[in-house]
């Protein structure tokens, strides 16, 4: 059976690129209902106390079957290290952490992005060499092309050499999905552009304008082109204006649907109570199977 897995880390308030990157892909596979999703909040990523602890058991495991080679050349890794003088083990192993999370659900598909094809590619080494091992057990995960959508990542409003970030210190370097309209207007009019007032798409060269016209496309689903086209004559401070609009327009039902979610705590609750006991019951049998051809005794 197919079963899609995907998740997010606890780390900050949702912002327009988990929103577009994630969230909304996850409500389209949801209501095509195409085998098991499994959406979960990865509290051991952002390192809260383990709720789960089948995801680190199965973590040890794995990491028992790469070498430190193999996770040195992660992308994500170097970035996050780079400006770190002492290194948690924890961001090193993290890639391993998020294999087993994949295997422990014997997921068969995961919605990835382009910065996550390299982790996928490990959780896949893993299925193979875990199946040599000790006997044929997980599925190979596969990427699951439907999800990505043309655009890339959203950029930082601030540094639009970066990504938007969660917990990145500037709030004012991403919208979040609860930002007010008048949060909306006055972050997209502070968004760092050039000094060219025109408006055209050129990532490369012009990446902070290029930013705003890949946010404007994703919260109206118009092409670039179109977008472009429609923007001849306005200079890039009143092209900001539209965006904004654009994105206050898009996040409008959103909000209000979170508003009045965050209003029921006692739904939210169940929601999750509910969803981590059907994950739960997955994670043990596969945990049970793994140890059992691992060769773990009973006491296990
Ligand atoms: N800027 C982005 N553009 C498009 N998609 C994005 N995602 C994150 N940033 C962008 C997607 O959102 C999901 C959330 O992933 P995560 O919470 O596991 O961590 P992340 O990718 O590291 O996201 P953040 O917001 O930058 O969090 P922090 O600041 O905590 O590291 C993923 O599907 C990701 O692709």
């Amino acid at each position: 059976p197919k079963r899609v897995l995907s998740g997010i880390q606890p780390t900050g308030t949702l912002h327009l690129g988990n929103y577009f990157g994630a969230v909304e892909k996850w409500k389209h596979l949801q209501d095509k209902a195409d085998g098991d999703v499994i959406l979960s909040i990865v509290d051991l990523h952002s390192i809260t106390f383990p709720q789960v602890p089948q995801h680190v058991l199965l973590g040890w495991v794995l990491g028992s079957l790469t070498t430190m080679a193999r996770l040195y050349h992660f992308p994500q890794y170097k970035e996050k290290s780079e400006s770190l003088k002492d290194i948690p083990l924890g961001l090193f192993v993290y890639p391993v952490l998020q294999a087993a999370d994949i295997l422990l659900y014997k997921s068969t598909h995961v919605p990835v992005g382009e910065d996550q094809v390299q982790h996928l590619h490990l959780a896949q080494h893993l299925v193979h060499a875990f199946n040599n091992k000790y006997g044929v057990t997980f599925p190979i995960p596969e990427y699951l092309v439907e999800a990505q959508s043309g655009a890339g990542r959203i950029k930082s409003l601030k540094e639009p050499g970066r990504k938007m970030s969660k917990s990145h210190p500037d709030q004012k370097s991403r919208i979040e999905i609860t930002d007010s309209p008048d949060e909306i207007r006055s972050k997209i009019k502070k968004a760092l552009t050039d000094f060219t007032s025109e408006v055209e798409y050129d990532p490369e060269n012009r990446p902070g304008v290029s930013n705003l016209i890949d946010i404007h496309s994703l919260a109206t689903n118009k092409n670039r082109t179109d977008i472009v086209r429609e923007a001849a004559g306005l200079d890039t401070g009143q092209y900001k204006l539209v965006v904004a609009e654009a994105v206050i327009a898009k996040l409008a039902p959103i909000r209000a649907e979170l508003m009045k979610l965050l209003d029921s705590k006692e739904y939210l609750d169940n929601v999750l109570a509910e969803g981590s006991a059907k994950a739960e019951t997955i994670a043990a049998k596969t945990w049970e199977e793994v140890s059992r051809k691992i060769g773990f005794d009973d006491r296990h």
